[in-house]
């Protein structure tokens, strides 16, 4: 500890070491969250009901849905920035999850809000089945979407048209939480 030579000085500082280091390894340590989930709700009286699970798998994040009640054919299906359903029709939910600042687009594109996850398709029956990993939504960090908002739109994405895709009103959502079971059970 050369250059200190004041012994409060040297007390604070190793106080403080002891303090992160403390944090870091003491029984404060969080497991990193792997897996996360959101109940879906109606909107608008919709009926639409189902389940989205987010599970990391190496460096990217599996995703997959079961929907029921849905319209026949192709819905938006989005993160939303905020986990917030307090407002009525799903407003408080925010825009599309868009930390880079860029446009809106496709799940395959470069170009697209780390939201933008494509279009859930609903058979006949108004059954939804998704199953997609996906590289640029995270379970932690600056694209983390731990609790944001699923929002299933009433109309095709289009993966063009700003901000969102066209896709008309928000029919579904759910918040977005740290899953308690593992993957399977
Ligand atoms: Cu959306
Ligand atoms: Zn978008």
């Amino acid at each position: 500890m050369r250059g200190i030579k004041n012994p409060l000085l040297l007390l604070l500082i190793t106080t403080v070491i002891t303090g992160l280091v403390g944090c870091v390894t003491g029984p404060m340590a969080v497991k990193p969250t792997t897996k996360a989930v959101a109940v879906i709700q109606p909107l608008q009286d919709s009926g639409i009901k189902g389940i989205v699970t987010f599970i990391q798998e190496g460096s990217g994040v599996r995703i997959v849905a079961e929907i029921t009640g849905l319209p026949p054919g192709k819905h938006g299906f989005h993160i939303h920035e905020f986990g917030d359903g307090t407002a009525a029709e799903g407003v408080s939910l925010g825009g599309h999850f868009n930390p880079a600042n860029t446009t809106h687009g496709g799940p395959e594109d470069q170009e697209r809000h780390i939201g933008d996850l494509g279009n859930l398709e609903a058979d006949k029956s108004g059954r939804a089945k998704y199953n997609r990993l996906d590289t640029r939504i995270a379970l932690h960090g600056r694209n983390s979407i731990i609790g944001r908002s699923v929002v299933i739109k009433e109309k095709v994405d289009d993966y063009k048209t700003q901000p969102g895709g066209g896709a008309g009103q928000r029919i579904a959502y759910g918040i977005i939480g740290i899953s308690s079971l593992p993957f399977g059970e």
